[in-house]
């Protein structure tokens, strides 16, 4: 059926105009402008580590994602920082909180707290388990402020518990929210997922992590696959990617190298799924 709206097979500026969310629309905009599907998890405990890092793979990424809850020296001035490396560089910030309580709680982690993370991420997300409260809650903080939410429907660790009904579930709750919930952290595309019906545009954002091109494990549960198994074959948005750029230690040149190889490789992926 040639007239059934695939996502898979269109491209992220496209994309960008099926989107009420500024927040997605501003990442798909981004992907189409600097070539990149490439979002690196900044995972140091350090700030000048941090920064260094973001302001080195900055030229190559849509986004980088942040746990702010790991930096040791955090202060507002790394806030500061990290807002400005995001306006040099044409990038957008996701914080993975992972939120998973009530919507009374996330609301206040989401706003307030040393981290006031509704202030300067444009991205969050959060486990489904909670059920639809948790999405209403951020949306109470997030959607004044033109945020986007994912929903981890899938992980990428071995033997996890986010399969069959669960994923389901999340993708329903994702349906009912579609002006802020702007798609999954999964590790497949998710809009046929509990309806079959796509004739109505249905477009989620995939984003993906377990990604490494040299390493297929950590040893301590995560999984990596390809950006070609990822993107052209599984058909997911934006590669996650962290230790694969940053992991072999402090090296600003061979970090650069690993952010450029990792773009080059995602966006040809990219092409090689939309020329199929
Ligand atoms: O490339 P890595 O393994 O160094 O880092 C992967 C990053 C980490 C995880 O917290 C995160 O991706 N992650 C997530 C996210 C993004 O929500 C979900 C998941 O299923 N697996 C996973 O690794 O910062």
């Amino acid at each position: 059926m040639s007239n059934v709206y695939d996502p898979k097979s269109s491209s992220y500026v496209d994309r960008s105009k099926r989107h009420s969310n500024g927040a997605a629309k501003a990442l798909l905009e981004v992907m189409d402008r600097k070539k990149s599907n490439l979002c690196v998890s900044v995972d140091v405990a350090q700030k000048q580590s941090f920064l260094t890092i973001i302001d080195t793979v900055g030229p190559y990424v849509c986004l980088i994602k942040t746990h702010v809850d790991i930096i040791e020296d955090f202060d507002d001035q790394l806030l500061a920082e990290l807002k400005a490396l995001s306006e040099r560089h044409d990038f957008l910030i996701f914080e993975d909180r992972k939120f998973a309580d009530i919507g009374n709680t996330v609301k206040l982690q989401y706003a307030k707290g040393v981290h006031k993370i509704a202030n300067w991420a444009h991205i969050v997300n959060a486990h489904p388990v909670p059920g639809p409260s948790i999405v209403e809650g951020l949306a109470s903080v997030g959607l004044p402020l033109g945020r986007g939410l994912l929903l981890l429907a899938e992980m990428s660790t071995k033997d996890n518990l986010a399969t069959g009904e669960y994923t389901t579930r999340a993708v329903q709750m994702a349906r009912q929210r579609p002006d802020f919930v702007i798609g999954f952290i999964a590790q497949r595309r998710m809009e046929t997922i509990g309806s079959h019906d796509t004739s109505h545009g249905e477009d989620f954002l995939i984003l993906t992590p377990g990604v490494g091109l040299d390493v297929q494990g950590d040893g301590m549960g995560q999984q990596y696959r390809t950006p070609k198994h990822v993107i052209t074959e599984a058909g997911c948005d934006v590669i996650i990617v962290g230790r694969g750029i940053y992991g072999n230690g402090d090296d600003v040149d061979a970090i650069r190298k690993q952010a450029q190889r990792y773009q080059a490789d995602g966006w040809k992926a990219y092409l090689d799924r939309l020329s199929k």
